[in-house]
């Protein structure tokens, strides 16, 4: 057992105090979104009552202090995952828009027919429609590298896709569907082996491990504050800077510009040629505290918990006959995603939701997964770093009674 105050931690989070159901809440859908710390909703609760202006317009004092506690914001994202620089850093409104971002602008200025794009078979949607997007207005080609039986990357097949056309690799991190860990720093040595830059989609990782852009060396990497304990509605883009500078921007509006003309427009610097428009500043000063606190706990304790986690709910649930786990890799994150019987993911998620148990059920938004193993959805329980090996007791418990109910 790591060194972990589990029951101050819980006491953190406000929502953790609730009965559902009659039931004390037992929150197990933490790769959907995570719960906020006090110190998070204190943050953007003082930001509203004490300094809401907009940010790098106004001469006066709260637009100084908004702007301030903005870029102070960016500079704790920058030194979370080892960005050189804070102008590597663009504020968006989560993975998704992060990876849209870079399929619109990097994929205009440098994908064009018969070009290909890797990804592979394990992708959230987020990171596999942009592409096809992306695809469909060039011309461009995705080549998918195939995973194996326990969702692990085919790292030989993967090498084989790369070819004279190959632009561009798009992978996640870590798997929201099954769990795994990708070896993304062999695969990003592969792809700078053959010239191709690489987009890591790191929404389930940042939660979870420590990140080294500059020790991945990956080109574009894509966060969601949600799933870090931050709020909604708020992410960031890290790209090399010499990429972000390259780029053409995405969209058009303040901020982004440094002088109209009807004539001719020229651009900001970056990372503000990205920003157009008033940016979400509460968000991203929140998402500076849910950093914040997340150092504050320490990612190697996280770490550490929430694998003990997994392996005592990984043990217990292979005892429950009939359940699957879909999902199998050595490396892996707390995320147990299984079908039992004949119970639909569904049916499993309500039986459990009536004790308090909240889990995820359906494709997850990765619908070629499903379709790779071949089951049309699966329950999934994903833990964070507040859950409690009691909680896994229930959650074990709440099946037994799905089984018989389903028996
Ligand atoms: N996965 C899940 O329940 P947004 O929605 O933009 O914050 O994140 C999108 C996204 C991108 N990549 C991965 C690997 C993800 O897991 C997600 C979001 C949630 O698994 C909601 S669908």
């Amino acid at each position: 057992m790591v060194n972990y105050d589990i029951d101050k931690i819980r006491a953190d989070f406000p929502v953790l105090q609730q009965q559902v159901h009659g039931h004390p809440l037992v929150y197990l859908d933490n790769a959907a979104t995570t719960q906020k710390p006090q110190t998070v909703i204190d943050t953007l609760v003082a930001y509203y009552s004490q300094d809401n202006a907009n940010v790098h317009r106004g001469v006066h004092a709260l637009s100084e202090r908004a702007t301030a506690n903005y870029e102070a914001a960016r500079a704790k994202v920058q030194q979370f995952i080892h960005a050189k620089d804070p102008s590597e850093i663009v504020f968006v409104r989560g993975a998704s828009e992060a990876i849209n971002l870079v399929a619109n602008s990097y994929g205009q200025a440098h994908i064009r027919a018969g070009d290909e794009i890797i990804i592979t078979h394990m992708e959230h949607h987020s990171n596999i429609v942009p592409w096809q997007l992306l695809c469909e207005r060039t011309g461009a080609n995705l080549k998918i590298a195939p995973i194996n039986d326990a969702a692990e990357v085919d790292l030989d097949a993967y090498t084989q896709l790369f070819s004279a056309n190959t632009k561009l690799v798009a992978c996640a991190h870590i798997s929201n569907a099954l769990g795994t860990i990708n070896p993304i720093k062999t695969m990003i040595q592969i792809a700078h082996d053959h010239n191709v830059p690489v987009l890591i989609d790191g929404a389930q990782a940042a939660p979870h491990t420590h990140i080294d852009v500059q020790a991945l060396d990956c080109d574009f990497y894509a966060l969601s504050a949600h799933k870090m304990y931050g709020p909604t509605g708020i992410g960031a883009l890290y790209a090399k800077a010499e990429l972000l500078d390259a780029m053409p921007p995405y969209q058009g509006g303040g901020e982004m510009i440094t002088q109209v003309t009807f004539a001719k427009t020229t651009y900001n610097k970056i990372p503000f040629k990205f920003e157009a428009g008033t940016p979400n500043i509460a968000g991203a000063i929140g998402f500076g505290a849910a950093i914040d606190y997340l150092n504050r706990i320490g990612l190697t304790n996280i770490a550490a918990h929430e694998h003990e986690l997994l392996n005592y709910a990984t043990n217990a649930v292979n005892r429950i006959p009939g359940l699957k786990i879909i999902g199998t890799a050595k490396d892996k994150i707390g995320v147990l995603s299984f079908t039992l019987e004949e119970a639909h993911p569904h049916d499993i998620g309500t039986v459990l939701d009536r004790q308090g148990i909240a889990i995820r059920a359906g494709h997850h938004c990765a619908m070629p997964v499903m379709e790779r193993f071949n089951v049309p959805a699966t329950a999934r329980a994903s833990f964070g770093l507040y859950n409690t090996f009691a909680e896994i007791d229930k959650l074990v418990a709440a099946l037994e009674d799905v089984r018989s109910l389903f028996a």
